[in-house]
C-alpha cells in the first residue's frame, strides 16, 4: 500500500439515510433492477488521466497539484498504477480507461515511448489479475504532443500519419492484452483551425483509411471489444470532424464502417454540439451505433468543455433512460471523463468526487428504471404512432407511392384531424418518478 489515500475506509453502500461522507447512499452493486445487478447496468470507469495524470492547470495558470508521482521516470509511473488501483480497489469501481500518455512517460524515440509502455501493460496485466477491476477502454493520446498540432490521421504531413498508424497499433495491442472491452478513437486534433490551409478531401479521404486500417487490425489480432469514435464538435480544435453522432454516421457510411465501430457519447461534448444528451444517445441507438458513455457535464454558463463530475439527477435519468431503451450496454459503460476542481488538493477529493459521481448516477438509474417498469411512457408513445398498424397505412411505406396513395386520399375523403401530443402530461409523469 502507498500513503496516498492514507486513512481513507473503504467506500461501502449504506442506505439513503447514511450521513458518513465515505459511503454510497445510493450505489449499491447487488441490488437487482430490471432483472440485472446495479453495478452491472452502470459499469462505473475512472478515467485515468482526470485523476492521476492532469496537473490542475487551466488557460490561465499551470499545476496546482503535488502528487508524489509527478514526474518521467518509469519508477514514478509504476507508484501512480499503484495509487490508481488503490483508489479503484476503495471505490469498488469495476473498471477504469486510459491513454497511452497518461501512464507511461515519452520515451526519447517511438521505440522507448514503446517499450516503457509494455512495461506499464506488464504491470497493469498483474495488477488487473490480482484485482477486480478491469480494463473498460484504451486510448492513443494524439492531441497533447506538439508533433500532433495539426492533427493525426489528418495531418498534411505523412510521417505523422505513420507515427499515428504505429501509435495506435501500439495501444490496441496494449489494450487487447489487458482484456479490454472497447478501443476509442477521440480526435482532438483532426480538425482545423483554418480553411485557408486546409484540404478538407484528402483529410476526410485520410481519416476514412485509418479507420479502416484500425478495424483491419481489429480483426487480424482478434481483438473482440468494439472500436468506438468519441464526437466531439471542436476544441481543441475550432472546427472537429467527428462532430456529433449523426456526422460521425456519415463518416461512417462514406467509408462502409457502419457495422463496424461504434460511438462513446460524452454529456459535455453532446451539449457543445447543440444537442441534449439524450438526443445523441437515443440517435446512436436509433442508428445501431449505441456503445458507451462518458459522464460528465460542462459549466453552462463557461461554455467550455470544463469535464465535471455529474451533478443533475434528472438530466441523468433522462440519459439513463435511454440507455435502458437501448437494451443497457454490452461493451460500453459509464466512464466518468471527469476531473475535480484545480482547487480540490486533497486526496479524498479525488475519492468523495467519484463517491458523488456515482451515487448521481444511481438515483438517475433507479427514477429511470422505475418508469420503464412502468411501462406508462411507452405505451403513450406507441399510441401516437397506432394508426400505422392499419395494414393500408403500413402498405404506404412499403412499396406506396404517391400516385396510388393520392388516389386513396381522394377516393376515401380523408381529412387528417390533429390530435395532441400531450407534452405536459408526460412531463408530469416523467417527474413522478424523478
Ligand atoms: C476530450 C475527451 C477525451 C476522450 C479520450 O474532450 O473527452 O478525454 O474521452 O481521449
Ligand atoms: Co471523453
Amino acid at each position: 500500500m502507498t500513503e496516498f489515500f492514507k486513512g481513507i475506509p473503504q467506500i461501502r453502500f449504506e442506505g439513503p439515510e447514511s450521513t458518513n461522507e465515505f459511503a454510497f447512499r445510493h450505489y449499491n452493486p447487488d441490488e437487482m433492477i430490471l432483472g440485472k445487478r446495479m453495478e452491472d447496468h452502470l459499469r462505473f470507469a475512472v478515467a485515468y488521466w482526470h485523476s492521476f495524470a492532469w496537473p490542475g492547470g487551466d488557460p490561465f495558470g499551470g499545476q496546482t497539484f503535488a502528487r508524489p508521482w509527478f514526474g518521467d521516470t518509469m519508477d514514478l509511473a509504476r507508484l501512480k498504477a499503484d495509487v490508481a488501483f488503490e483508489m479503484f480497489g476503495l471505490l469498488g469501481v469495476p473498471f477504469f480507461c486510459f491513454h497511452d500518455a497518461d501512464v507511461r512517460p515519452e520515451g526519447a524515440s517511438f521505440a522507448e515511448s514503446l517499450r516503457n509502455l509494455e512495461e506499464i501493460t506488464d504491470y497493469f496485466a498483474d495488477k488487473i489479475e490480482g484485482g477486480r477491476t478491469k480494463l473498460l477502454w484504451g486510448t492513443a493520446n494524439m492531441f497533447s504532443h506538439r508533433r500532433w498540432m495539426a492533427g493525426a490521421a489528418t495531418n498534411p504531413d505523412p510521417d505523422v500519419f505513420a507515427y499515428a498508424a504505429a501509435t495506435v497499433k501500439s495501444c490496441m495491442d496494449a489494450t487487447h492484452r489487458l482484456g479490454g472491452q472497447n478501443y476509442v478513437l477521440w480526435g482532438g486534433r483532426e480538425g482545423y483551425e483554418t480553411l485557408l490551409n486546409t484540404d478538407l478531401n484528402r483529410e476526410s479521404q485520410q481519416a476514412g483509411r485509418f479507420l479502416q486500417m484500425v478495424v483491419d487490425y481489429k480483426h487480424k489480432i482478434g481483438f473482440e471489444g468494439a472500436i468506438l469514435i468519441e464526437p466531439k464538435p471542436q476544441e481543441p480544435s475550432k472546427h472537429q470532424y467527428d462532430y456529433d453522432v449523426a456526422t460521425v454516421y456519415g463518416f461512417l457510411k462514406r467509408f462502409g464502417l457502419e457495422n463496424e465501430v461504434k460511438v462513446n457519447i460524452e454529456q459535455g461534448h453532446a451539449i457543445l454540439a447543440g444537442h441534449s444528451f439524450e438526443h445523441e444517445l437515443a440517435l446512436a441507438a436509433s442508428l445501431g451505433l449505441f456503445g458507451s458513455i462518458d459522464m460528465n457535464r460542462n459549466d453552462y454558463q463557461s461554455g467550455w468543455d470544463t469535464d465535471q463530475f455529474p451533478d443533475n439527477v434528472p438530466e441523468m435519468a433522462r440519459a439513463y433512460y435511454e440507455v435502458i431503451r437501448a437494451g443497457g450496454f454490452t461493451t460500453g459503460g459509464t466512464n466518468f471523463d471527469a476531473k475535480i476542481r484545480r482547487q480540490s488538493l486533497d486526496p479524498e477529493d479525488l475519492i468523495l468526487a467519484h463517491v458523488g459521481g456515482m451515487d448521481i448516477c444511481a438515483r438517475a438509474l433507479k427514477a429511470a428504471a422505475a418508469l420503464w417498469e412502468d411501462g406508462s411512457l411507452e405505451r403513450a408513445r406507441g399510441e401516437r404512432y397506432a394508426g400505422w398498424d392499419r395494414p393500408e397505412n403500413l402498405a404506404m411505406l412499403k412499396g406506396g407511392t404517391l400516385d396510388g396513395i393520392a388516389a386513396r386520399v381522394l377516393a376515401q375523403d380523408i381529412d387528417p384531424q390533429p390530435r395532441s401530443g400531450k407534452q405536459e402530461r408526460l412531463e408530469n409523469l416523467w417527474n413522478r418518478f424523478v
